[in-house]
């Protein structure tokens, strides 16, 4: 069974004396030179987890936000997931496994998790738009044919997209078809459903400034364009089409959100309603610099969150649906948003650890979850019975109220979090609304904050608990940021070691921007 895989991953794909990696937040994610083998025997490991599942399984190479030296790969569980935890300490077995070590390995994972090798198995793969995606796909279509796996090449697709072709394919075209085509046409059918024939209402305006990270949301959001035809104006900067254009360089939604400022491109717009993504089109930040002042003002991922929550609440409750409805953050959350969801909004609010894979889970226990990372990252998951109550309203009675909400479920991926998709859903709403994007800010005031990184020698020596709220190890750390958030009005601040880089991060808010970065500086103090 295992003779061809062993050959060619000694041959081909050898890890030889390359250093370990762990299977991480985000899977596997380092400097590209480190990954060939990886990504190899990735290839392998979805074809085992198929034929597990019976299922089809998704194998994406992406590193988000990093940089373009970088890269990285997840695996996609069938109804969209990410990984099961059991499965990410078998993936970093595998991928730090000696090359003699191979089919010894190989072959206990099939013992402990009892796979039938005869079976038949369906693998996915798709790619961003970094340089070293193409030979780094082709290892992982190596390790799939090394075992006969059958493979569904998706070429270049962000990363939302497929999650959604794997869920597809995996509901037999019950969320839609599974092709790309197939996404582009249900999210933009739905869009123009919910908005009618008029693009323009009240303050709203359909046009907006799109920056695309120079990566692969630049490229789908032109593909959508021609399904959404002028239900929506767009200008598209950092396509990556120019010279000098680097992926993530100044530009997508991480940077935005960390340095809390307009990317490359934009820099000169007032008043105009902007949007970036990020190096894989998972997460949207909004943002403008004013009108007058030219002063710069984000909508992030919190924004999103209560802006939707809000909508949908309004909307069941003149439709007459009675469901229930929850947000989940993280600590990253703006506490000025979880305030604002508690106090006015009255919508429970749960917080999880960072990581995509809590906030899911998390929100799969509300009939309709809304979970968004203060970055940008999140979308909203409808229960079957929820859905189906939606869309049983819409047909026998004559609320427009439950029709609108119909039509909304289909403009959502839900997935996973999906910029573009994202932008539509808040488009949708700000249509509804009728509202700029200086409307949308008044809700509530952000509370300044601060993200910084600290280097330390071992970021392992700290451990969290409380959603990483709170600090078990080193014993002391935690008394001492209490110590210090206790001398800033409305401060708060947290550490916890990340999960995509060899560093520790702090977070801090405060009533002002300098008390905000003051705070963020003496905990990190601490941290060294
Ligand atoms: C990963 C996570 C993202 C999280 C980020 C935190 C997934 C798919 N992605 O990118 O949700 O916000 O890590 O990174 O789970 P950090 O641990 O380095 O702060
Ligand atoms: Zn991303």
């Amino acid at each position: 069974m295992w003779a061809e895989a062993v050959k060619v991953g000694k041959e081909q794909h050898a890890k030889g004396d390359l250093k370990d990696i762990q299977y991480g937040t985000a899977g596997f994610r380092t400097d590209a030179k480190l990954l060939d083998h990886v990504m190899y025997r990735m290839g392998i490991l979805a074809v085992l987890r198929s034929k597990l599942k019976q299922a089809a399984i998704g194998v994406m190479l992406t590193a988000s936000h990093n940089q373009e030296k970088d890269n990285g790969v997840k695996l996609v569980d069938p109804k969209g997931e990410m990984l099961e935890q059991t499965w990410e300490s078998l993936a970093t077995t595998l991928a730090n496994a000696k090359d003699d070590e191979l089919e010894t390995v190989l072959e206990d994972i099939v013992k402990s998790q009892g796979i039938d090798l005869s079976l038949p198995s369906s693998v996915f793969v798709g790619r961003d738009t970094r340089q070293s995606s193409p030979a780094l796909a082709q290892a992982v279509l190596d390790g799939i044919q090394s075992v006969e796996g059958c493979v569904i090449d998706c070429g270049i697709v962000s990363t939302p997209q497929l999650h959604y072709l794997v869920v597809c394919q995996n509901t037999k075209g019950e969320y839609g078809e599974a092709s790309t085509k197939g996404y582009y046409s249900k999210i933009s059918k739905a869009f123009k459903a919910f908005r009618g024939n008029n693009p323009v209402n009240g303050k709203y305006s359909p046009k907006l400034m799109f920056d695309g990270a120079n990566g692969v949301g630049a490229q789908k959001m032109k593909e959508f364009l021609t399904f959404l035809g002028d239900s929506i104006q767009m200008e598209i900067v950092n396509d990556g089409t120019q010279p000098g254009d680097v992926l993530n360089a100044d530009c997508g939604a991480d940077f935005v959100k960390v340095q809390q400022t307009s990317p490359k491109g934009l820099k000169e717009t007032r008043g105009e309603r902007c949007v970036s993504v990020d190096g894989d089109a998972d997460r949207v930040i909004y943002f403008y610099n004013d009108k007058e002042s030219g002063q710069f003002a984000m909508l992030d991922g919190d924004r999103i969150a209560t802006l939707v929550a809000e909508f949908l609440k309004d909307m069941l409750d003149q439709a007459k649906v009675s469901l229930n409805l929850g947000i989940v953050q993280t600590a990253y959350a703006n506490g000025s948003s979880t305030n604002y969801i508690t106090q006015k909004l009255n919508v429970p609010v749960a917080c999880v650890p960072t990581g995509v894979k809590h906030l899911h889970h998390k929100a799969q226990d509300f009939d309709i979850g809304v979970y968004f990372e203060a970055n940008g990252h999140g979308t909203i998951v409808f229960s079957d019975a929820a859905q189906a109550k939606i869309r049983e309203t819409a047909a026998s009675s004559n609320s427009i109220q439950a029709q609108k909400l119909a039509h909304l479920v289909d403009v959502i991926n839900q997935t996973v979090g999906d910029a573009i998709s994202d932008m539509l859903l808040v488009e949708c709403i700000l249509h509804a609304k009728g509202w700029s994007i200086e409307d949308w800010r008044q809700a509530y005031q952000d509370l300044p904050n601060r993200q910084m990184k600290v280097r330390v020698a071992d970021r392992n020596v700290i451990s969290t608990t409380d959603a990483e709220r709170k600090v078990v190890t080193p014993k002391g750390l935690q008394d001492e940021i209490d110590a210090l958030v206790k001398k800033f009005p409305q401060g708060r601040s947290f550490v916890r070691p990340s999960g995509t880089e060899d560093v520790v991060r702090v977070y801090s808010e405060s009533d002002t921007q300098d008390n905000a970065d003051q705070l963020a500086y003496e905990v990190g103090l601490k941290v060294h």
